[in-house]
């Protein structure tokens, strides 16, 4: 598939496992639905697929379809209150399509790097 090549050409600058949920779409509220991703930081663009555990299998086979993806240009990160979860270390990321996510680890050295690069990310390529 396409996204295979685009990942073969440009290596990922960050990816791992995380808990991620969105609650708005197109600004619409949705209900919470927390599940397991494999999450893949890739310039601008941020990619969920679910219940991905392995780097390996994005290359091999069909199982490998992105759930989603995230344009972060003109969106924004920040620490979630403790209105929008419960979770300990839950980051609210925010996109100007009006799609928020929250995103959460149970480990708070990797979501405080998730918070980082994902700043970074935004600051970096700021617009189109
Ligand atoms: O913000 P909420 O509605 O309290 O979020 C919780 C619910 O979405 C709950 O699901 P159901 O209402 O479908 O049973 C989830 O299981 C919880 O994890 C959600 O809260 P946290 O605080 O974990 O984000």
């Amino acid at each position: 598939p396409w996204f295979n090549f685009f990942f073969l050409l440009q290596p990922s600058e960050k990816c791992g496992v995380l808990n991620v949920t969105k609650i708005t779409e197109n600004g619409k509220k949705v209900r919470k639905n927390w599940m397991s991703s494999w999450t893949v930081l890739q310039g601008s663009t941020l990619l969920f697929a679910k219940g991905q555990t392995s780097s390996s299998s994005w290359f091999g086979g069909n199982q490998s379809k992105p759930e989603f993806t995230v344009d972060l240009r003109g969106g924004s990160v920040e620490w979630a209150s403790k209105e929008k979860s419960s979770k300990k270390h839950v980051i609210e990321l925010k996109t100007r399509q009006g799609t928020e996510l929250l995103i959460q680890s149970e480990i708070d050295s990797i979501i405080t790097d998730w918070y980082k690069a994902l700043t970074e990310a935004i600051n970096t390529h700021v617009s189109a």
